[in-house]
């Protein structure tokens, strides 16, 4: 479809005031908002990443393409949304500190939210004195950790670890993903779930909750 292919021309050269015009374009032709999301917006985010990797963009171009790619998200975004009378759970999502990446976080939360779970998102760079504080007060079913760095995503075995000290992690569920973090190393840390992307998240979420 030619317009998922423009959306995500557009996220890649940084283009909001497009990427928002043809997000709108594209649902008003009837595309799915997952489609939008997978074929347009995200396959966008991926050719930035590919370039950067590769050292022919920089962060001032990644930084635009994601501001871009989150005026897209935006628009999606109450499409994913559930009627509050029917929620089937409360999440709690954090980008653990010392990590500012947020957008593969904010897929996972609208999938969710589209499900019909209640999700809060604590944000990016997110210390575990915090999140203890906040698995307190709103007592979730699942604590959702993400990290895209190497460097930070130590700091999860540390927030497993301040639950656990805390006496919570006999309340709480805890699922990680992000691209660097794998199955071995959930293991490792002791969390209850890993998910690779979006999807599987939502499915580790339902097969979690329905072990209670
Ligand atoms: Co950064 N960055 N970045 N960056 N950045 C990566 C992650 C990197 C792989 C690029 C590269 O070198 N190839 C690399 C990490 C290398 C490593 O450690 N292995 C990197 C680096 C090095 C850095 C800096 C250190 C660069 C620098 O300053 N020299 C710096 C660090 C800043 C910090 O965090 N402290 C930095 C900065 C940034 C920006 C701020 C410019 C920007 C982030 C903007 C934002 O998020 N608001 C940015 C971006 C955009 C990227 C890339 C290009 C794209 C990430 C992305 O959004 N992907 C990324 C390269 C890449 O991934 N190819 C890169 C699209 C998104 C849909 O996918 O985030 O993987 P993803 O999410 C997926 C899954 O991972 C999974 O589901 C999502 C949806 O399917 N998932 C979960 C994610 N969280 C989950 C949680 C779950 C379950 C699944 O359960 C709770």
């Amino acid at each position: 479809m030619r317009t998922l292919s423009e959306i995500a021309a557009s996220v890649e050269s940084g283009d909001s005031a497009r990427v928002k015009e043809l997000t709108r374009k594209a649902l008003s032709q009837g595309q799915l908002p997952d489609k939008i999301l997978d074929d347009g917006l995200v396959q966008g985010m991926s050719a930035v990443g590919e370039k950067f990797k590769n050292n022919e963009v920089f962060i001032p171009e990644v930084l635009i393409a994601s501001r871009a790619m989150n005026v897209g998200l935006e628009i999606l975004r109450p499409l994913f949304s559930p009627d509050r009378d029917h929620l089937r759970g409360r999440i709690i999502l954090a980008t653990i500190k010392g990590d500012l990446h947020d957008i593969g976080k904010k897929i996972v939360g609208m999938m969710l939210e589209g499900a019909g779970y209640e999700v809060v998102d604590l944000g990016v760079d997110v210390s575990r004195s915090h999140i203890v504080r906040a698995v307190k007060a709103n007592r979730p079913s699942i604590l959702g950790l993400s990290a895209l760095l190497t460097t930070t995503m130590s700091y999860m075995r540390d927030v497993v670890a301040a639950i656990e000290q805390a006496g919570l992690r006999g309340r709480v569920r805890i699922v990680i993903g992000g691209s660097p973090v794998t199955r071995s190393y959930a293991d490792e840390i002791g969390a209850d779930g890993y998910a690779p992307d979006a999807a599987s998240a939502l499915e580790m979420v339902k097969v979690l909750l329905a072990k209670k």
